[in-house]
């Protein structure tokens, strides 16, 4: 690794033939990238796949996101997509000020488990300022408030099968034709145990706002807006995404964006 003097932005930069030309010279731990062998994938996908491993590589599992002082909050979190959800079941929560909200960990565990608003609020809070950058090309530095996610997973006890973590959501995008098509997003296992990966039900000092994911959104700091997901509701660990929406493992990678979705 110590070869790589080029920064982490420039050398994703290069694109795929530069990339692995220049990694194949010097590192081998990259071999990865030889293998061409795989004639499912799109060139998309493979894209997208490159880029995940190689952020992963050269990112580290633990490294944290920046983290930013209160000075630096400028303006409140600047709501995007949906901001106040319409599906009965979000509407029922909201009229009861979502005392009756449960969040729910299941899918490849052992011991599937739900949560009360208050039960995670009673337990350990992690409150983070870290930026938020949506690919629409504005960011916003926000302080957030919740629990971590890492814990929840022990307790639920993932089983050896389980590779990634669905979060299912409650607001419906409403483009689809014949059935609701509902917001989910998805991480692996690195990301879900990261310490800044909390399930967050405070912003800037106040209670989780609608407009902001209200009563829980999961932040996972190291990756852009997207992967943000608001109005959590259930927490599946699964080994594949096919089964859900069109099978990209989330709503935006869906129409084409990148799953990994790294900062
Ligand atoms: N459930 C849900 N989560 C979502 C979205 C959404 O429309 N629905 N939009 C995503 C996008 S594109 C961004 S930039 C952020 C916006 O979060 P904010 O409204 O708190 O700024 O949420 C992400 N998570
Ligand atoms: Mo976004």
């Amino acid at each position: 690794m110590s070869k790589l003097l080029v920064s982490r932005r420039r050398f994703l930069g290069l694109g795929a033939v530069g990339a692995s030309s220049l990694v194949l010279a010097g590192c081998d731990q990259f071999d990865f990238l030889g293998d061409r062998s795989n004639q499912v994938r799109d060139v998309l996908a493979q894209a997208n796949d490159l880029t995940y491993r190689v952020q992963r590589a050269l990112v580290g599992n633990e490294v944290l996101a920046r983290e930013y002082s209160e000075s630096e909050i400028r303006q409140g979190q600047r709501p995007n997509g949906s901001r106040d959800p319409d599906t009965p079941e979000y509407l029922a929560l909201k009229a009861n000020d979502f005392a009756d909200y449960r969040l729910r960990i299941m899918g490849l565990v052992e011991n599937p488990a739900s949560y009360s608003l208050a039960e995670l609020r009673n337990m350990p809070a992690r409150t983070q300022i870290t930026r938020h950058d949506c690919v629409e090309g504005w960011s916003c530095i926000a302080k957030w408030t919740g629990t971590q996610l890492g814990p929840l997973l022990d307790a639920a006890k993932i089983k050896p099968t389980a590779r990634f973590i669905v979060f299912h959501c409650y607001d419906n995008m409403g483009t689809g034709l014949t059935a609701p098509e509902l917001y989910y997003e998805s991480c692996d296992l690195v990301d879900g145990y990261h310490p800044q990966t909390i399930l967050a039900y405070g912003l800037n000092g106040q209670t989780l706002p609608i407009a902001n994911g209200a009563p829980v959104r999961v932040r996972v700091e190291r990756a852009l807006g997207y992967k943000q997901p608001k109005y959590v509701h259930t927490i599946e660990l699964v080994d594949s995404f096919s089964q859900f929406g069109r099978g990209k493992g989330g709503y935006w990678e869906d129409y084409g964006y990148d799953w990994y979705g790294g900062i």
